[in-house]
């Protein structure tokens, strides 16, 4: 069942995707530009295999954020098509005064202002469907190349599309349904399939379950099962997060060993009767740890699972390995999944050191929000993370949103969390963070439970006491 206001968005999309498709039939190089997390990988690798499949070319870029002097520097660029996924929708300003043709793939708040006509600003926003939970960046792409590849009769447009059933049956027939699977796996990368797809995230499910590569079934959720052994597969499981054992190698194999399970043996090589014993005791600490398991049927088994396929590529892409992450989304294995799991390891040991810390020092707390600061290099790339996880494992309190402060030479980076619960009683993040970055001279923005600001670092005190007075005044004031 397809709602009004997704239906728009469909709409919107394969205005899109009409666009792309003329410019590929023009044989001209499309330029990407995506976002360096597991859902800008994903978005990327969505339209990368799309155009690649319809014979199309592509040159991409991965950007950790879309800065002026980017833009600046892309528009002087001679493409003659530019899809910008999992960003630029609160850039609109500055890409109006593009020569070329724009899509816009985004998910994100967009910026209050009229796009020019050689835009296609495909955001489910604008349509009054919640980004940050119905749909991801990666699944605004899909949406965008869905057809891709349709047989249509010369001169219809996309409209006519909405007219009747039939209509939409026929077109359904052929297009890019294969990567549904990557699109929700972009979906997971922005927290969005963990608790269970809902809305357009669905209709994407229903994809992948109608072209038949996507196949649900309940299973413990624990990362890493034929290839770790269970005391790391528990240590490195963040989502859902299990209090006592996420993060803590040692903490894991205690709680083996007073169960009597051998901590060094793989979960896959377990009995099946020590397998029932680990889930309830696992279930014990957090019931969400068995549940519906999402995996792409076809696939080598270090990805199948779309969950971990996209910590894969979110580890790529925090350790500046985005060519990798991106020929992974185009298929290659072997080598590339190999060096993408050295990686991966790598990036989970600074996890661990990062969780190792936090119980350590704790937050620092003011009275409405806490905060984490650091300038050591392994703790500023993997803060976000691990203040998102330490909250969920209840080493840090879920009362108040919490910032990740990074020392970045003159400036700080910021990024923000929060819970839905602390949403729902009036805290927006993204607001907060936009505001108050730019009454110091930085810039900062996102969702309303997860958003990030760059400041001077001279400002830090002061911003930190205006987010705090900013979020005192949302929840007051709702
Ligand atoms: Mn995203």
């Amino acid at each position: 069942m397809i709602h009004n206001k997704q239906r728009s968005l469909l709409n919107r999309a394969n205005e899109g995707c009409d666009v792309i498709a003329n410019h590929i039939k023009q044989d001209n190089v499309i330029r990407i530009i995506s976002h360096n997390d597991a859902d800008g990988l994903s978005a990327a690798g969505v339209l990368a295999n799309a155009i690649k499949e319809e014979g199309g070319q592509f040159h991409t870029t991965i950007l950790t954020r879309l800065k002026p002097e980017n833009i600046k520097q892309l528009s002087l660029e001679k493409y003659k098509l530019f899809i910008f996924s999992d960003m630029g929708s609160a850039c609109l300003k500055l890409l109006n005064n593009f020569k070329s043709d724009l899509v816009i793939a985004d998910h994100h708040q967009p910026a209050e202002v009229e796009t020019k006509d050689h835009i296609i600003h495909v955001n489910p926003h604008l349509f009054g469907i919640d980004g940050s939970r119905e749909i991801s960046g990666a699944g605004t792409a899909y949406l965008t190349i869905r057809e891709l590849g349709e047989v249509k009769e010369s001169g219809q447009t996309g409209k006519t599309r909405e007219s009747g059933k039939e209509n939409e049956k026929a077109n359904n027939s052929l297009n890019k349904k294969y990567l549904a699977p990557l699109a929700l796996v972009g979906a997971f990368g922005d927290m969005q399939g963990q608790d269970g797809f809902i809305g357009v995230n669905e209709l994407i499910l229903e994809d992948g379950k109608e072209f038949g590569n996507l196949e649900i079934h309940e299973d413990l959720k624990i990362v890493s099962k034929s290839s770790e052994p269970l005391y790391k597969s528990i240590a490195y499981t963040l989502t859902p997060a299990l209090p006592g054992l996420t993060g803590d190698l040692e903490g894991s194999m205690g709680f083996l060993e007073k169960m009597g399970l051998s901590y060094g043996i793989k979960f896959t090589d377990l009995e099946n009767e020590e397998k029932d014993v680990l889930k309830d005791e696992l279930i014990k600490l957090n019931p969400d740890i068995f549940g519906d398991v999402y995996s792409i049927i076809p696939e080598n088994k270090v990805l199948r699972d779309l969950e971990e396929y996209s910590y894969i590529l979110d580890a790529c892409g925090k350790n500046k390995k985005t060519g990798l992450a991106l020929s992974i989304a185009l298929g290659e294995r072997d080598q590339a999944l190999d060096a993408a799991l050295t990686i991966q390891k790598k990036y989970r040991d600074q996890l661990i050191k990062g969780m190792e810390w936090i119980k350590r020092e704790g937050s620092n707390e003011m009275e409405f929000i806490q905060y984490i600061y650091s300038e050591d290099k392994i703790l500023k790339s993997v803060m976000g993370t691990i203040s998102t996880v330490a909250i969920a494992s209840k080493l840090l309190s879920n009362n108040k949103p919490i910032l990740s402060m990074a020392r970045m030479h003159k400036d700080v980076k910021v990024s923000g969390r929060t819970t839905r619960n602390l949403v729902k009683k009036g805290v927006d993040l993204g607001k907060a963070l936009h505001d108050s970055s730019l009454s110091f001279g930085g810039q900062g923005g996102g969702h309303d439970i997860a958003a990030g600001a760059m400041i001077p670092y001279k400002e830090m005190d002061n911003f930190l006491i205006l987010v705090n007075d900013m979020i005192e005044h949302q929840i007051n004031n709702s």
